[in-house]
């Protein structure tokens, strides 16, 4: 049934060469898998609704018999924490111990999450300068200060003015953060519409991480993924403490702020919060999707492969040495889009490590992990949702949003 799906998903794709965040018109939440979805439009999501909170959604769960070293997952399911969001694409907590979640609206807005309730007023509006004009443009990824708490300092990555690249920092105070307190730190020239990446992320070296795809079209027909001098296909570090607006890390490999290359389309990224090790979705061509997997302490450098290889797959050239092919991938029976996630570090300690990823177009989530040296990939969750992104609350705990406006929490039945 997953493979009809996503045979009827893909030729839709196929005009943009690209299937990320594909479109605001997917399927309805628990719709049956075998019903198409409506074509690929560009069109504005629907306008908003400030909904009660809904009575909570439990998803079904389908359980995997091969799991041996996960938890049984018929003991736990996807609970509906709040709905009525305009495309929510990131999910994110300041840990300044308010338990506020922050969630992005991809037109341009972060709206608040506090106390079971969803703010009408949104913790900042910059619709006026977010271009979201086409599928995977818009306000894409937020990060907070690791001394949020006292200096209100966030930094977000949007598509701007002329379609390009914006970094930039905002400063917060209470419920809200100013629009006029930005402070631009990089823009980025964008050559194409797609693959902007988006993931923001501080580091356990305190320095900002930012994941650039390699600027679109397909094929990336500029070569920026292998190309060092481009910060585009890339993995990004700059150091937002020092400089203005930002230093470049003296141990950057490159000399400039490039740190991993060799990247698709980063969508999500994340650090092990208490490993630090990364973890990257990256977004493939037409036939695969991978995870990275790169552990703290390694060489700075990475090269990922991309456009020499689609996961383990010669696309461009020929697999050689140097290049970190992915830990896990799928082909596109499985789904269209790989989204990133998080290691669980919450409270349900039996899942403690294992690093949840999902699907866009499937709703697919599996759980990942290794030990002794041996790695462990298991379907867990059939969702059923356009999942844009996971995210944690202060607790640890793991939420996901689906693109048509709902999030969700994995609790213990
Ligand atoms: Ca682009
Ligand atoms: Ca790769």
């Amino acid at each position: 049934m997953r493979r009809l799906l996503a045979l009827l998903i893909l030729p839709l794709l196929a005009c943009s060469g690209s299937s990320e965040i594909p479109s605001a018109t997917i399927p309805t939440f628990l719709v049956p898998a075998t019903e198409a979805p409506p074509a690929v439009t560009e069109t504005a999501p629907a306008p908003a609704v400030n909904s009660p909170a809904a009575p909570p959604t439990p998803i079904p769960t389908v359980q995997f018999s091969n799991a041996p070293n996960f938890p049984n997952i018929n003991l736990y399911e996807w609970r509906l924490v709040t709905s009525g969001l305009i495309r929510p694409v990131d999910i994110q907590a300041a840990y300044d111990g308010s338990g506020r979640l922050f969630i992005i609206e991809k037109y341009g807005t972060i709206r608040l999450f506090v106390n079971g309730t969803l703010l009408t007023e949104p913790f900042l509006d910059i619709s006026d300068r977010v271009n979201d004009s086409s599928n995977e443009m818009g306000l894409l990824g937020l990060a907070f200060h690791p001394d949020f708490e006292r200096n209100g300092f966030l930094y977000v990555n949007y598509t701007g003015p002329g379609g390009d690249t914006y970094i930039s920092r905002f400063q917060a105070s209470g419920n809200s953060a100013d629009p006029a307190s930005e402070k631009i730190l990089l823009t980025i020239d964008q050559p194409y519409p797609n693959h902007n990446g988006g993931a923001v992320v501080f580091g356990p070296d305190g320095y900002l991480y930012l994941a650039l795809g390699d600027g679109g079209l397909a094929g990336d027909p500029l070569k920026n993924g292998q190309n060092t001098n481009s910060l585009l296909g890339k993995i990004l570090r700059i150091d937002v403490d020092n400089g203005d607006p930002y230093a470049i890390p003296p141990d950057n490999p490159f000399g400039n702020e490039v740190w991993a290359y060799g990247l698709r389309n980063p969508w999500r990224i994340s650090f092990d919060r208490q490993s630090g090790d990364l973890w990257i979705g990256d977004v493939g061509q037409n036939k695969w999707e991978e995870i990275d997997y790169l552990p703290a302490g390694s060489p700075l450098g990475a090269n990922f492969g991309w456009s020499i290889m689609e996961a383990t797959h010669p696309f461009d050239g020929d697999a050689r040495e140097g290049l970190i092919l992915p830990v896990v991938e799928y082909g596109h029976d499985l789904g269209c889009s790989v989204t990133g996630g998080i290691a669980y570090r919450g409270t349900m300690t039996e899942w403690s490590g294992i690093y949840f990823y999902g699907d866009y177009c499937s709703g697919t989530v599996w759980g990942l992990h290794h030990s002794n040296g041996k790695w462990e990939n298991r379907i867990l969750f059939e969702t059923r949702a356009n999942i844009t992104t996971f995210g944690t609350d202060e607790a640890g705990e793991l939420h996901f949003a689906g693109d048509n406006g709902n999030i969700y929490i994995m609790v213990r039945k």
